[in-house]
């Protein structure tokens, strides 16, 4: 059985339920549903579950908390459409495709199958693993960090063989489970202004105060280098999310009509989620030459 390099994990798992374990003490890899492959880490510091689909982490749990990621029990789990929760890739675009409506929103990078180049557990129990895919013009790599905390870092290269700059967008969608989205707030994009989405197009100038939601709520918030947590008094916790490379911040919930017309989206899911999305989008889309690479990472703590 061909395995992967340097990690002895087999490259390819037969279609039927079988758990392998890996060379990587809380490392193991199943079929997911639909058979498709999937990363399970279970060590005293947090279980996880990671789809090479997409390279979609799907779940995390620290030790000693609640789930954290959110995932919807109407999600595929289908090649060619993305999974529904947890920390989707958005990547070349955000959103609808700027000239091509035909083409999949957010991208391409989370329907596409990628590759593991390296997984590994650390003195610190730490388990970090490193995937690769090709997408258009750029090799992206995408390194996460499972333990107490969550570390997520996408790095994104443009070919030395192509012979002008490019432009991209990049999100990592991540999808919070909450415990009602009418006790949550949301600190530190209170100095911000934002592109609201809805009820129409419109920017707007900060609010001065914490995000609450009564509505659906869809905004891209510019300039914000800082920490952003989500306040949630239901489940007695706060989840912090800094981050690197990143001067987007998205916020979402879908609230009740949209989340009807989402298939992959239970009608009354909209109350137990909220995504707060580390970006580079809109006037923060990067521009890379031939050769050159862009960091933007995530790392998000619960207290
Ligand atoms: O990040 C917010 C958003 O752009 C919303 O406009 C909504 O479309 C959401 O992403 C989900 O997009 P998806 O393509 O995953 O259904």
């Amino acid at each position: 059985m061909r395995v992967y390099p340097r990690c002895g994990i087999p490259l390819k798992l037969q279609r039927r339920s079988v758990v392998v374990k890996t060379s990587v003490p809380g490392l193991l890899l199943d079929s997911g549903p639909n058979g498709m492959s999937r990363f399970r880490v279970q060590t005293e510091l947090a279980s996880a579950e990671l789809f090479l689909h997409g390279a979609h982490l799907a779940a995390w749990q620290p030790a000693d908390h609640r789930p954290v990621l959110w995932l919807s029990g109407n999600s595929w789990f289908e090649a060619g459409k993305p999974i529904r929760g947890g920390v989707p890739i958005c990547f070349p675009w955000f959103g609808p495709h700027p000239q091509d409506s035909a083409l999949p929103a957010h991208g391409t990078a989370r329907l596409q199958e990628w590759q593991l180049q390296t997984a590994s557990s650390g003195p610190d129990g730490v388990i970090r693993l490193l995937l690769q895919s090709m997408i258009g013009s750029f090799i992206v790599r995408y390194e996460l960090g499972i333990g107490r905390e969550l570390h997520l870092q996408l790095t994104c290269e443009l070919s030395a063989t192509v012979t002008q700059a490019e432009r991209f967008e990049a999100a990592l969608h991540t999808y919070f489970a909450v415990s009602d989205i009418l006790a949550v707030q949301i600190t530190g994009l209170e100095n911000a202004g934002f592109m609201n989405k809805v009820p129409q197009l419109e920017r707007c100038e900060p609010t001065g105060e914490a995000i609450r939601f009564s509505e659906e709520t869809d905004r891209v918030y510019q300039n914000t280098p800082d920490t952003v947590v989500l306040h949630d008094p239901g489940l007695q916790r706060k989840i912090s999310v800094s981050k690197q490379g990143s001067l987007s911040t998205v916020i979402w919930n879908p609230w009740i009509d949209k989340s009807r017309r989402m298939p992959d989206f239970g009608d009354d899911e909209w109350t137990g989620m909220v995504c707060i999305e580390t970006a580079c989008v809109g006037d923060h889309a990067i521009v890379l030459q031939p050769g050159q690479s862009h960091q933007m990472s995530a790392t998000i703590c619960v207290s």
